[in-house]
């Protein structure tokens, strides 16, 4: 290639593989990426890089990873060129369509499509063309009852606290290891670092974890909860500030706050000493925790995967916000606090300080009759959708950026329900568990060659920041960006047929934006003319062009002029590094959406469930052996198994056994573990560790690669074991839809 092989260049670039979002540092030779390190100027990670980070070389490199589109012929995948993959979508869909109608197709959106720019973006032109309620994600077997618990509370699903992790002097983890993790629902590159610095100011931090995990290593105290258990705890929390009279709101929390008394009264069953035995914690050690919180000139409890996939989700991620308003650390600085997202969002738009508050229901899965929540039915619900639904059932999928095989509930049953479906499609760059079942594969560019920016993630950042990636290789040949590949599945989908053009489609569905902003009162656009507007935005269709009129109509907004110096994409483009727009700063009252313009903390839906945790109470007592998961630094949910670099070394796909439960169960560390469940079994090999409490044991999620008609070489020598053919797909959070991960009983023998 000529003349740019000895051209070397410097790209900046925030990784996209987790929630962190750390700034990258990338030098280019030759069209080549030499090099990949962290970004020391990044206004936000300030260089820190976890060994993932630079994989993104190798991940674009990988010959596994699809770079053309492959359509399934007698059961075997063949690559074929852009226009026949189209074709054979346009063909199949419409079928189905026609003979069923558009709910019997259905969508899964995985998690890597909440760090795609074009995901985040297109996604909706797509789901509109399809034009199905029967849509499914990786939300319901993660964060939903987080969003759930704050749509009732504070008005949207996106009004999630976070915790002012950097001015904080007491911090309560319970269920989360940031140390693996690199946080989730708090977006903060080094989060490891911010906790040791909470410990370096003087502060405080606690670790409420079945396992002794990393993160528990480095704190101040470590208490070993019983899996399931986090709701009671909290619940005995609040009657025990009640108890010494230290429940406190703030003068400041007050005038927005309703109903606490009345929450105060309906926890008062939950005491330290009634809950002592189904958490497994000391009564006393509750009360001292409940006391160091209230006590400390600042504080914040945060949640996450360990409280959410369990049975009282909702319930849990909802007596979070409880504890921090009793405490008096609602949005106050080092407190639980609200991010001002740049690029906006339901928490900035519309009229500030009341709305249409959350609500869920409209629609029903057709088997279970499960209630839609955010738009979507329980991904535990996907298998039997398609089984045993009838005349109604699901016939045919589209995947995007998902591996619902290995990560959600019964993977067998899907496993198998999948072969079941007239025809289904995914957009994914692997060939793996899942998408051996698609008749169809659309690979995406790979995350080098696609510009980023975490329209989702940075909602919920512990700083107001704003940081755009320009894609740092070219795309390949006639490869379309992942936008193109949506919008065009939408227009297909649609009717429209495979000819029709994305650009065009996407011209249009800007300007009807940018329309309906200029009419809109609340929007810092209003009034204005919007063809000046879509003349300013330019004419590059795609997901840049459509940040820029988010940044621009955002709170921090340059809005077309009216604010010079404010965000856009140009001020980003000048800014490789990011712009930080400051420390979260309190929020209340424009922050609230709820119809009475109230912290409704006493919502009806979240009260009566306190009815159903009650009355779990004997069953929680029982002292039942149960499994948790856990992530590792070197892991990504599923996918990133076949990169060399990062698998190599001692097996991750272990089950953590304590020394006591294998002296009892007959296991030796090195050997194998046969455990069951309700629903399905593995073999795991054991490794025995004290770094959990008895009781419990855990295996990683995301593993049982080497299936049949996959095409991962590097991970199916290192195929592990699949630990959701253990979980239930009955099992779940009734509130949220979200399937309960963590704290499934099973029975263990020697294997
Ligand atoms: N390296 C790496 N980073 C990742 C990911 C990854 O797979 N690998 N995945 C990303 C994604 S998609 C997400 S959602 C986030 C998740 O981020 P985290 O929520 O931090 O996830 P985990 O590291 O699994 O930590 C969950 C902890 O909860 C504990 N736990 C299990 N059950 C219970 C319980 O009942 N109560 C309590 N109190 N604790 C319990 C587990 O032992 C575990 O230590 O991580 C993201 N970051
Ligand atoms: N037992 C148990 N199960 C769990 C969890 C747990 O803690 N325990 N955690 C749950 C959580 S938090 C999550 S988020 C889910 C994750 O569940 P999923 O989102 O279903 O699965 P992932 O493993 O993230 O798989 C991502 C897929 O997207 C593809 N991909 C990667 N990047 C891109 C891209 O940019 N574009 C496109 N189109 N495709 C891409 C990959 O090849 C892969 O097929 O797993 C859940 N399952
Ligand atoms: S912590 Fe997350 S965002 Fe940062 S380098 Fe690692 S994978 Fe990327
Ligand atoms: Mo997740």
């Amino acid at each position: 290639m000529g003349t740019t092989d000895d051209i070397t260049r410097t790209a900046f670039r925030t990784c996209p593989l987790c929630e962190a979002g750390c700034g990258l540092e990338i030098t280019v030779k030759g069209g080549a990426v030499t090099r990949i390190r962290g970004d020391m100027a990044d206004v936000f990670s300030h260089g820190f890089i976890c060994p993932k980070g630079s994989t993104l070389k190798q991940l674009h490199d990988d010959p596994d990873r699809l770079r053309r589109p492959l359509v399934k012929r007698n059961g075997v995948h063949e690559e074929v060129d852009w226009p026949e993959a189209w074709a054979v979508v346009a063909d199949r869909l419409q079928a189905v369509i026609g003979e069923h109608g558009r709910e019997a197709v259905g969508t899964y959106l995985g998690n890597p499509s909440a760090h795609s720019l074009s995901a985040l973006l297109y996604n909706r032109a797509m789901l509109q063309g399809l034009g199905t309620r029967r849509r499914f994600s990786a939300s319901t077997v993660d964060q939903m009852p987080r969003q759930v618990a704050a749509g009732y509370v504070f008005g949207t699903p996106l009004s999630v606290p976070v915790p002012d992790l950097d001015h904080t002097d007491f911090l309560v983890i319970i269920g989360a290891n940031p140390y693996a993790s690199n946080g989730s629902l708090c977006t903060a590159p080094d989060f490891p670092g911010r906790i040791e610095a909470i410990r370096a100011r003087g502060g405080t931090v606690v670790v409420v974890d079945p396992r002794r995990s990393r993160t528990a290593e480095e704190a101040d105290q470590w208490l070993p909860i019983r899996p399931g258990t986090d709701a009671l705890l909290l619940a005995a929390m609040v009657t025990a500030l009640a108890d010494d009279g230290l429940v406190d709101p703030g003068e400041y929390v007050a005038p927005y706050l309703q109903g606490l008394d009345e929450v105060v009264a309906a926890l008062a069953v939950f005491t330290p000493e009634s809950v002592a035995q189904a958490t497994g914690l000391a009564a006393a050690d509750i009360r001292a925790l409940a006391r160091g919180l209230a006590g400390a000139s600042s504080g914040s409890v945060y949640g996450r995967i360990g409280t959410t996939t369990t049975e009282f989700g909702t319930v849990a991620s909802w007596l979070i916000d409880v504890v921090n308003t009793c405490t008096g650390n609602l949005d106050r600085r080092g407190g639980a606090m609200f991010t001002m997202p740049v690029a906006g969002g339901p928490t900035t738009r519309g009229k500030g300080g009341s709305g249409k508050g959350f609500s869920v229901g409209r629609g029903h899965t057709v088997a279970r009759q499960l209630p839609e929540v955010m738009g979507e039915y329980p991904a535990a619900a996907m298998a039997e959708e398609i089984t045993d639904a009838g005349d109604q059932g699901m016939k045919a999928l589209v995947t995007v950026a998902g591996n619902p095989v290995l990560s959600t509930p019964n993977s067998v049953q899907l496993d198998a329900a999948l072969e079941q479906l007239e025809f289904m499609v995914s957009v994914d760059m692997y060939l793996n568990e899942t998408t051996r079942h698609a008749d169809v594969i659309l690979p995406p560019p790979s995350q080098l060659q696609r510009g980023h920016y975490d329209v989702a993630l940075l909602q919920f950042a512990v700083r107001n920041v704003a940081n755009y990636s320009e894609p740092v290789l070219p795309l390949d040949g006639d490869q379309p960006d992942e936008w193109e590949i949506l919008a065009r599945l939408g227009l297909i989908a649609a009717g429209l047929g495979p000819d029709a053009d994305p650009a065009a489609a996407d011209e249009m569905g800007l300007a009807d934006t940018v329309r309906r902003a200029v009419a809109d009162p609340s929007s810092p656009v209003h009034g204005r003319d919007a063809d000046e507007i879509m003349a300013q935005l330019g004419d590059a269709a795609g997901p840049a062009r459509m940040l820029d009129f988010l940044l621009q109509t955002g709170p921090f907004g340059a809005a077309f002029g009216a604010n010079p110096s404010g965000a856009s994409l140009a001020h980003l483009l000048d800014n490789p590094h990011g712009v930080d727009f400051g420390a979260l700063q309190p929020r209340l009252p424009e922050l609230l959406r709820t119809p009475s313009g109230m912290i409704e903390l006493n919502h009806p839906v979240l009260m009566a469930d306190l009815d159903r945790l009650k009355a779990a109470v004997p069953a929680l007592d029982e002292q039942q052996l149960v499994l948790v998961g856990r992530r590792h630094l070197r892991s990504n949910n599923s996918w990133m198994h076949n990169i060399e670099v990062l698998v190599k070394g001692a097996p991750r796909c272990t089950l953590h056994v304590h020394p006591e439960d294998a002296a009892r169960l007959g296991l030796v560390d090195g050997g194998v573990a046969h455990v069951e469940s309700r629903v399905g079994e593995v073999d795991a090999a054991v490794e025995v560790t004290d770094a959990i409490r008895p009781g419990v044991v855990s295996l990683p999620h995301g593993w049982g690669h080497g299936q049949p008609g996959t095409r991962m070489r590097v991970a199916a020598e290192r195929p592990g074991v699949n630990s959701n053919i253990l979980a239930d797909h009955e099992a779940m959070d009734p509130l949220s839809g979200t399937s309960v991960l963590n704290g499934i009983p099973v029975q263990i023998t020697c294997g």
